[in-house]
């Protein structure tokens, strides 16, 4: 979230021990945008164990249908919680996590729950995957996905997907339109992660039933266009994405995670364009906190961007520029592979943004 990284806010250097409590406190800003958000384990080490046993759950900032069209405001919005676990008898699997063995995947933690809608009515679904590792490739087979949102970011450009990618933190807002009267199931695809690979799986069926109702034409946009401006930039850096599989260690720019090191320093304000390399043979989901970004290019290509989002997909060999501004908050915070196996394994950086 666009919080504070400071003191209780989203301070994930704080660490709460076995037995005791602590009390955040995040201060949403008036100008705070509506949208799907999630919050977690951050412990370093142990956030992976700490998610695939279930310390995960989603937060809505709320007023995202308020930027809908008129006959679209003030419907009910559907949050759809994306989980998975590894059973063994009647205990979740929590040492030796290996997250290309067979998994339960469960939304809103039911196997399989069923969801009405009747035909031609529109529902706003906040898509979440707030699991630990897996990846997932939605499907809905009917109508497109209008995407309205994404990383809790309302976007400038509205579009329509048959299928969304969601690594591990990604979050999209979309409208679903009631198809025809029938049965339709939400599943995920099978994907190659590039060491993973996950197959596809029914999740939650849709029920489509009852009288059909008229479908309100769909927004085209719900903010101005946000783009950051490329005269802006007062800084470039490259961040290499790297692992050795030898010791199943994780790196960036050669380095693993240090609490008490300060990797990148920008300052209040300022716009800083960054290079994202993966020069590892698997794909991580690149993620940082406070401040979200624009993505400009990806594989030499440029990228026009419908909004800003927090997450986005590093393939191997394929550099990701992202534009950022550090805007409003000075202190610590981080930046990471959201696998949180690979970030437990060395893939975070430090960000102190100064005066
Ligand atoms: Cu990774």
């Amino acid at each position: 979230m666009r919080v504070s990284p400071a003191d209780n806010g989203d301070n994930i250097f704080l660490s709460v021990d076995a037995g005791e409590q602590f009390a955040y406190s995040l201060e949403i800003p008036e100008n705070h945008p509506p949208g799907t958000f999630w919050y977690h384990s951050h412990a370093h080490g142990l956030s992976e164990e700490q998610v695939f046993r279930g310390l995960s759950g989603m937060i809505i900032v709320q007023g995202l249908t308020e930027l809908l069209p008129a006959d679209l405001r003030g419907i009910d919005d559907i949050a759809i919680g994306l989980k998975d676990a590894q059973v063994v008898g009647d205990a979740i699997e929590s040492e030796n996590i290996d997250s290309n063995a067979p998994t339960l995947r469960v939304v809103n933690s039911a196997h399989l729950p069923v969801q009405e809608i009747a035909p031609g009515e529109v529902q706003p679904w906040r898509l979440a995957n707030i699991g630990a590792d897996i990846w997932y490739d939605l499907e809905l087979g009917a109508e497109p996905f209008v995407v309205v949102g994404e990383d809790g970011n309302p976007v400038w450009d509205v579009w329509e997907a048959q299928h969304l990618l969601l690594p591990p933190g990604k979050r999209f807002d979309v409208l679903v339109t009631g198809p025809p009267a029938g049965e339709y199931v939400l599943e995920t695809g099978r994907y190659l992660q590039g060491d993973d690979t996950y197959p596809r799986t029914e999740l939650m069926t849709l029920v489509s039933t009852g009288a059909e109702v008229a479908t309100p034409a769909m927004p085209t946009s719900l903010v101005p266009v946000g783009a950051i401006p490329p005269g802006e930039v007062v800084e470039r850096r490259v961040m290499v994405f790297s692992d050795d599989e030898s010791t199943n260690t994780f790196f960036i720019n050669d380095r693993e995670f240090d609490p008490d090191r300060v990797d990148v320093r920008p300052r209040l304000g300022t716009v800083e364009e960054w290079t994202l390399r993966n020069s590892s043979d698997e794909q991580h989901p690149f993620h940082i906190h406070v401040n979200d970004f624009q993505v400009v290019s990806v594989g030499g290509e440029p990228y026009e961007a419908r909004g800003l989002q927090d997450t986005v997909p590093l393939l191997p060999g394929d550099d990701v520029v992202i534009r950022t501004r550090f805007a409003d908050f000075t202190g610590r915070f981080v930046f990471h592979c959201h696998i949180l196996n690979h970030e437990d394994a060395g893939m975070m950086a430090v960000v102190e943004v100064v005066e």
